[in-house]
């Protein structure tokens, strides 16, 4: 496990280097050292502003010439990122094939997700769809049945570009009775946030027409698990997108390629990927995962039905198990909050369980029904801490404790767990998954 370290007191080679120059250049600046000591911020502040070239030894990547252009045709991070990568929890699932890798929350920043990055999961494998083999057909009761191919699609007019969160519905599922997994990766890396380029499904049902008895849509995908879902004709016409693009590039193949259903704001699993066919029809068809799966057992043995939408939710990456604190004094706390009902509103942080709270500064677009980022900048001394975030939306709603939602749902629960979650820091700066009471 990682050590803790004095700000300035670096882990020896470079950091030591970068501390060394601290020192000295606060000494030519006429700067007392007992200042330095008490304000480390503006140290830092000042290092950056007027540095020295003689402290700092010119670095061996500077005498050299660099790798040449297009050494890699499709760029991938650097060698020093090779650990930022999805994982698996290995009891979860029996088979590869029908199973999920996990969003390394931990190491990103920002809002948006990498798409070598965004978790993946499926039922019966990843189709390989050759693009030009692909159709997309809508049927059931619409005036006329319509076939499209992907360049159809790609001609359709009314092309968006939006950003959208997807959670599978499973999402902390493994925490229902108790803390389970060591890291936010596992415990809530089944979400990634992307921008999404496509066409309104609406323009789709326009094209073919829609019966005025129509009430419900199924989507099909093209893969082997044949994941069907049904999905509230209201919702059909309102924001759900036919999408053939993710973060500016083609779709990757894990997520669908080359196209897919967004159902903003709603669980994961409706999204059908490898998007085959849309059926219109009056009720909904009470499908596998609609009905054995994907619905909440409550306490007393009745199943709740259709928990299509997302309540707001939020977890603090850092610090957390994968990225415990390193530093006494000055820290950034991040994470992410997003919320199916529209714009999340507010965050509070706290770092003693519950008891206070501070009211966390919300960075970069707040996009409704998107991944939004916090920060607390704060001071630690080394003192234990219970890191807890709670998020607030634009309909008012807050984000309950476990122990709220228990009272609600019951301990059956798998889906739907958007509880308030804990991190131990320790004194050592390592951090763990933990329930207050
Ligand atoms: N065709 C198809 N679509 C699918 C699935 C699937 O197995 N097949 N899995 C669903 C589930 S359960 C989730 S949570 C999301 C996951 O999307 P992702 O793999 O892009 O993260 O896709 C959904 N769409
Ligand atoms: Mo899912």
């Amino acid at each position: 496990m990682s050590q803790i370290h004095e700000p300035g007191k670096g882990r020896g080679g470079e950091a030591g280097t970068a501390s060394l120059s601290r020192r000295r250049f606060l000494s030519a600046a006429g700067i007392g050292a007992g200042v330095a000591a008490a304000a480390p911020l503006s140290a830092v502040a000042a290092r950056a502003a007027a540095p020295d070239p003689n402290i700092v030894p010119v670095p061996d990547w500077t005498k050299t010439l660099g790798v040449g252009v297009n050494n890699n045709p499709y760029g991938v991070p650097s060698k020093f990122e090779k650990d930022v990568v999805r994982r698996e929890v290995e009891w979860l699932t029996a088979s590869r094939e029908s199973s999920v890798s996990f969003t390394p929350l931990y190491a990103l920043d920002g809002v948006i997700t990498p798409n070598g990055l965004c978790f993946v999961r499926h039922h019966g494998g990843e189709a390989e769809i050759d693009p030009d083999k692909y159709r997309f057909m809508i049927h059931g009761l619409v005036d006329k049945p319509l076939v499209f191919t992907l360049d159809d699609i790609k001609r359709m007019p009314g092309r968006v570009n939006r950003a959208y969160f997807l959670e599978c519905a499973a999402n902390s599922g493994m925490e229902w009775r108790g803390a389970q997994l060591n890291g936010c990766q596992f415990t809530h890396g089944m979400i990634h946030n992307v921008f999404y380029t496509g066409v309104p499904l609406r323009a789709f049902l326009d094209a073919a027409g829609v019966k005025t008895s129509a009430k419900w849509v199924l989507a099909e995908g093209a893969d082997a698990s044949v994941m069907t879902r049904s999905i509230p004709l209201h919702k059909a016409l309102d924001d759900c997108l036919v999408a053939f693009a993710m973060n500016g590039e083609a779709l990757r193949p894990e997520q669908g390629y080359p196209v897919r259903l967004v159902v903003p704001g709603w669980e994961g699993n409706m999204w059908v990927k490898w998007l085959r066919r849309l059926e219109v029809g009056d009720q909904p068809w009470a499908q596998r995962e609609e009905t054995a799966k994907y619905t909440d057992l409550l306490a007393d043995g009745r199943s709740r039905r259709y928990t299509f939408i997302m309540d707001a939710k939020s977890v603090v990456t850092s610090p957390s198990p994968q990225a415990p604190l390193k530093h006494k004094g000055p820290n950034v706390l991040s994470g992410i909050a997003w919320s199916g009902r529209g714009t999340i509103k507010r965050v509070d942080v706290s770092l003693d369980g519950g008891r206070n709270w501070t009211t966390a500064r919300i960075e970069g677009p707040a996009m409704p029904m998107a991944m939004t980022r916090f920060y607390l900048d704060f001071d630690w001394d080394g003192r234990e801490l219970l890191v807890q975030s709670r998020a607030m939306d634009e309909t008012g709603y807050v984000q309950p404790s476990k122990a709220e939602l228990r009272k609600v749902r019951g301990e059956n629960s798998i889906y739907h767990n958007n509880g308030i979650q804990t991190w131990l820091v320790h004194g050592n700066g390592e951090t763990e998954n933990v329930e207050v009471g």
